[in-house]
């Protein structure tokens, strides 16, 4: 079916009605072309009679002002009797039909075509438009709901922006297309032809730069933007061609507002909306997917100069890792470190755990975010208290979150160098003749592996300790979904974080008289438990 609506709607009818419009228009102007010459002609004639018979200047003056009230009121009387509307000539189509409509949607393009043109020919100012869109849509609501009150915004608050939406878009292709030059039209050239910024100084009043305001802030709307072509961008082009440019693209705004109301509700707008819910799910489904291939995250802990940061450097085959004498690592330092080609993890270096309630707290607190834990001693170091304190503080922590996965621990024993019962150590016989040192280790931390090294040069062990990380790499994962898993958010938190969002949990909050330390605290231990993710 043809969508060149207006074509169709003037073939339906026996006259077209500019037509008709501008013949009811032309007899009072034709009248006034036949009258005037005659009129003035017996006014000249008239004023030299009077002069001829000394009739005094005054009455002839006073006779030209009345030729002339005549010619004001004639002209007044064009004015107001201009209806709206372009020549029937000029039409164009700006806006056609979608042809994938079906038969019910076509009739309601033809019925809004209609209803548009009558419209237009009520009233085609700018202003108009607004109440014209409404009375368009109410229109278009219509051959769906042939009853009921407000039909016309029966509609989703999603879908109806969804259309403001296609309507700006679609409107935008019609001004492009039809309005010349519309793409060099900046619009900082037209602020500037409002003269918003007072190029005539202190002389503009403050209620011409309020106008002036308003104007620059309704170019942002249709109606407004047509306005604003008339007065100002489309200057320069003739009187005729502007006005029936104007004229079209108002009823081509009408008829857009036509066409995305045929689509809001027929319902062409529902399957878009669809895709939301759909486009959610993914994104959810992204966001758990990266963080179960995320890397593993191993921990190294021990004590102050147990050689953490030099077994780092071990394993990365390059220093990175600062160490030394003294205590050097303050922060966590977070490492990418391959222990095989394809199995990605990251090494964290921690500051070394110190006798004290808050460095073993806090040390404990990192162990909870491990996935694999490397505890390193010193093996000539028999003072293990700290050790000792620091694990049962953390299986104190695991006690208290029975759900959370234990990461295995692989206990390293350095600077067995340093002990002269095991100077005939090599790498076949290390585990065998340090047996000794791991039951010494295990009366500390129960650990899973126990890897001993000499991580002085010649290095001994790090490849045995390297096989021994690739064992628990599985077990690492594991622990690493078990995290994940825990740190989702339940229903009944996710609830709270709302919550909170409203403001709601602060004035619980203040009611409880929670104090701002232990709000402080929870900050911490959140920030803590998204370190290194
Ligand atoms: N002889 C020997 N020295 C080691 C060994 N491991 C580490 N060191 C040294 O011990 C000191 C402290 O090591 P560092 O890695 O800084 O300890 P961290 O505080 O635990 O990070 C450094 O001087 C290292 O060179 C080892 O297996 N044998
Ligand atoms: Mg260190």
């Amino acid at each position: 079916m043809s969508a060149r609506c207006v074509g169709k709607i003037w073939a339906l009818k026996p006259m077209k009605p500019n037509k008709m419009r501008s013949l009811l228009l032309r007899w009072p102007i034709l009248i006034a072309l036949v009258t005037l010459p005659v009129m003035s002609l017996f006014v000249v004639q008239g004023m030299l009679s009077f002069y001829a018979e000394g009739i005094h200047i005054g009455s002839m003056v006073a006779a030209a002002c009345v030729l002339l009230l005549l010619l004001g009121v004639a002209a007044w009387y064009l004015r107001a009797t201009r209806r709206p509307g372009a020549p029937a000539q000029d039409i164009i189509d700006m806006v056609e039909a979608n042809p994938s409509w079906g038969t019910l949607q076509q009739q309601a393009w033809q019925e809004a075509c209609l209803h548009i043109e009558g419209l237009l020919a009520e009233d085609d100012k700018p202003e108009a438009l607004l109440p014209h869109s409404l009375s368009v849509l109410r229109q278009v609501a219509s051959a769906w709901h042939r009853s009921g009150k407000h039909i016309e915004y029966s509609v989703a608050l999603p879908e109806a922006l969804l259309a403001i939406e296609t309507l700006a878009s679609r409107y935008r292709s019609v001004v492009i297309k039809n309005v010349p030059l519309s793409n060099k039209i900046k619009l900082s050239q037209v602020l500037a032809l409002l003269d918003l910024y007072g190029a005539h100084g202190k002389k503009i009043q403050r209620s011409y730069q309020a106008y002036q305001a308003y104007r620059a802030y309704r170019i942002f709307t249709p109606q407004g933007l047509i306005a604003e072509l008339s007065s100002l961008v489309l200057g320069g082009i003739g009187e005729n061609a502007k006005e029936t440019l104007l004229y079209n693209l108002k009823r081509a705004y009408l008829q857009e507002v036509a066409n995305v109301a045929i689509d809001l509700y027929s319902g062409n707008f529902k399957r878009a909306l669809n895709e939301l819910p759909v486009q959610q799910d993914i994104q959810r489904d992204l966001d758990r997917l990266a963080k179960e291939v995320g890397p593993v995250r191993i921990l190294v802990v021990g004590q102050v100069s147990s050689g953490k940061s030099t077994l780092v450097n071990a394993l990365l085959e390059e220093i990175k890792a600062e160490s030394g004498l003294i205590p050097i690592t303050e922060s966590e330092s977070v490492y990418q470190f391959a222990i095989e080609d394809g199995l990605d993890t990251r090494i964290v270096d921690t500051p070394g755990v110190e006798s004290g309630k808050a460095s073993v707290q806090k040390t404990a607190q990192r162990l909870m975010n491990a996935d694999l834990v490397v505890w390193v001693m010193r093996a000539n170091q028999p003072a293990r208290s700290i050790d000792q304190e620091l694990y049962r503080t953390f299986n104190k922590s695991l006690e208290d979150a029975p759900e959370r996965q234990r990461p295995a621990i692989m206990a390293v024993a350095t600077h067995i160098d340093s002990i002269p019962a095991f100077s005939n150590v090599r790498e076949d016989n290390l585990l065998e003749v340090t047996a000794p040192l791991a039951d010494a280790c295990r009366k500390s931390v129960a650990f899973d592996v126990f890897c001993p090294v000499s991580l002085k040069e010649p290095q001994l062990g790090v490849s045995g300790l390297r096989a021994a990380l690739t064992n628990l790499y599985e077990r690492a994962i594991n622990t690493r979904l078990n995290r994940i898993r825990m740190s989702q958010p339940s229903l009944y938190e996710s609830s709270s974080e709302e919550l909170r969002r409203l403001g709601v949990g602060s004035l619980a909050a203040l009611k409880l008289g929670f104090s701002g330390k232990e709000v402080q605290g929870r900050d911490e231990e959140s920030s803590q438990s998204n370190s290194g993710e």
